[in-house]
């Protein structure tokens, strides 16, 4: 005991003169202090231009035999250091933060310019596919005269006859006929350069762009676009063929789906009013494409026939038929919803569709005219018409 008490009083003097001024008025150098220090002579290394400091006073910290330079002023020094290395760091940091901001703000403006590019790039396209529409629009109006010609007539046999001695040329298109013993006008399609001219087109199938899955009633009024695929409807029909001191013949031109053309041509044609169905009546057949209206067996025969739709049954299926082995109670339904004259259903259906499609559904849906046929096997038929003229009748 005594001799450590006076290894204390011999000691005491060197011990007092070498502790740092910090831990003599109380303060701590504690380990996160340390850490400062360590991390601040690493980040030196980085910043050349930061203030170097003599390694031994990390010994001067650590022990007092390499403490040259007082432990308060290293500490102030690191202190000193470690705010410029901050200080440098903060500014590094905000500067990237702006460039950064200042590439994203020009990345965005470019992709906002290119945008704006492409919009009105667009814009241009679009105005100028509307120009293209309005002129094909144009010249199919200037074809096909969809604006009605002012020149009235009963029908277009009677319009013809009274531009003949007027006009060089009369034009095929659009015109209003006004039939005898009609309250209204209307509009047909009359085709002036086919065979003489003067036929007015009751129906038309050429692209299957109009659906001819109707009722009745639209079958009654007629639909579809009278310069392109059409039924004229059976009412304005019948006014037109019952006119006083007339005959009507009719003529169907078919064309195959490999360009061959054929027709069939009825010298008289006419319909009853609608309280008999518009039962149809045929004279004479002539023609390339056989009479399919009257096929080939007596039961198939149309002549006569009153007209059915998809919900007005007249097809002589009663309660049911058997065709082609299968048993159809609406001719209307398994022709695709179609309406005409069937009978049984019959050998003829021009309201088909003209897109090359043997069957859909179970429905037999192609344009038929059965007696046409090739190699004992019938045409696919891409396109029809029908079409009705005045025959010059002696009294
Ligand atoms: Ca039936």
């Amino acid at each position: 005991m005594m001799w450590t008490t006076t290894l204390l009083l011999l000691l005491l003097p060197q011990l007092l003169s070498s502790t740092p001024k910090h831990l003599a008025e109380g303060h701590l150098v504690d380990t996160e202090k340390s850490t400062h220090y360590k991390q601040s002579e690493e980040v030196s290394e980085d910043f050349p231009e930061a203030p170097v400091k003599e390694p031994t006073a990390a010994g001067g910290v650590r022990g007092r035999d390499t403490c040259s330079i007082p432990c308060d002023i290293t500490v102030k020094l690191l202190r000193d250091e470690k705010h410029s290395v901050c200080g440098q760091l903060q500014q590094s940091l905000l500067a990237f933060g702006r460039s950064t901001r200042k590439l994203i703000r020009d990345v965005m403006e470019e992709q906002q310019r290119a945008l704006d590019i492409l919009g009105s790039q667009v814009t241009e396209l679009m105005t100028k596919v509307q120009t293209l529409s309005s002129e094909v629009q144009r010249s199919n109006t200037e074809m096909y005269s969809v604006k009605p010609v002012q020149s009235h007539g009963r029908d277009c046999s009677d319009i013809k006859d009274t531009l003949m001695s007027v006009v060089p040329k009369i034009p095929s298109g659009i015109y209003i006929v006004h039939p005898e013993n009609m309250d209204t006008s209307f509009e047909v399609f009359c085709e002036m350069d086919y065979m003489g001219g003067g036929w007015t087109v009751m129906q038309r199938r050429n692209d299957g762009l109009t659906d001819f899955k109707r009722s009745w009633s639209d079958y009654v009024d007629g639909f579809g676009n009278l310069a392109g695929e059409h039924w004229l409807g059976l009412k304005k029909v019948f006014h037109i063929v019952n006119q006083k001191d007339t005959r009507f013949q009719l003529h169907i031109a078919l064309t195959s789906h490999n360009d061959i053309t054929a027709y069939a041509s009825y010298d008289d044609f006419h319909l009853d009013s609608e309280t008999d169905f518009f039962s149809i009546h045929l004279g004479r057949y002539a023609g390339s494409a056989g009479d399919a209206f009257r096929g080939y067996e007596q039961e198939q025969n149309q002549d006569t026939a009153p007209f059915s739709a998809s919900d007005v049954d007249n097809d002589g299926c009663n309660p049911f038929c058997t065709i082609e082995n299968r048993t159809v109670e609406s001719c209307s339904s398994q022709y695709n919803h179609t309406g005409w004259w069937f009978n049984q259903c019959g050998l003829a259906n021009l309201n088909g569709s003209p897109d090359n499609v043997e069957q859909s559904h179970g429905h037999w849906t192609n344009i038929l005219w059965d007696t046409w046929r090739q190699n004992g096997v019938p045409h696919t038929i891409k396109s029809v018409t029908m079409k009705i003229r005045r025959i010059v009748t002696n009294n």
